[in-house]
C-alpha cells in the first residue's frame, strides 16, 4: 500500500490547526500509520528540503520550517500520495482552491501550512528520514470496505 509523508508545518501547530489539518485526511479516507510532534533540525530541514539549495526562497524556507514545533505523520492507502496532494491544495495558497486545506486556510506560499510528498520516490525518501520501521504502525480497520469497493 502507498504511503506518503505528511508535515503540518510551524504556522499549522502555531495557529492551532493541528485537528484540522488531520481531519482532512482523516475523513477523507487515508489510514494513519505513524505521527509524531517534533522540532526539525536544520540538519533534517536541508536533508528535506535539498530539491530546493540555491533557490532565492531556500533561506527563507528552512528558517521557517525549523522555526517552531512541526508534527510529522505517514498517511496510507491506494493512491495516497495524490490523494494528499489533492487534499492539500496547490503550493501558493493564495491561488488554492477552496475546499482544499491551503485553499481553506492559508492565504500565501511562504506559509501553506502543510507538506506532503510529491511521487513514490520523494515519498520513500522522506518518509525514512522523519520515521524508523518501528515507528510505523501496519494495522486493520473495520471502516476500510465502507471506504474502497
Ligand atoms: P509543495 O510544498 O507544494 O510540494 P514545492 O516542493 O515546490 O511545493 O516547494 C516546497 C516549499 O517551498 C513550498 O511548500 C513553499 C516553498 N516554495 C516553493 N516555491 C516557492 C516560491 N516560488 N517562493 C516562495 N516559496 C516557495
Ligand atoms: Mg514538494
Amino acid at each position: 500500500m502507498e504511503q506518503t509523508l505528511v508535515l503540518i508545518k510551524p504556522d499549522g501547530v502555531q495557529r492551532g490547526l493541528i485537528g484540522q489539518i488531520i481531519t482532512r485526511f482523516e475523513r477523507r479516507g487515508l489510514k494513519l500509520c505513524g505521527m509524531k510532534f517534533m522540532q526539525m533540525s536544520r540538519d533534517l530541514a536541508s536533508a528535506h528540503y535539498e530539491a530546493h539549495v540555491g533557490k532565492d526562497f531556500y533561506p527563507g524556507l528552512v528558517g521557517y520550517i525549523t522555526s517552531g514545533p512541526i508534527v510529522a505523520m505517514v498517511w496510507e492507502g491506494k493512491d495516497a500520495i495524490q490523494i494528499v496532494r489533492t487534499t492539500m491544495g496547490a503550493t501558493n495558497a493564495g491561488a488554492a482552491a477552496p475546499g482544499t486545506i491551503r485553499g481553506d486556510l492559508a492565504v500565501e506560499i511562504g506559509r501553506n501550512l502543510v507538506h506532503g510528498s510529491d511521487g513514490p520516490e520523494s515519498a520513500a525518501r522522506e518518509v525514512s528520514l522523519f520515521f524508523s520501521a518501528d515507528e510505523l504502525i501496519t494495522w486493520s480497520r473495520e471502516t476500510d470496505r465502507w471506504i474502497r469497493e
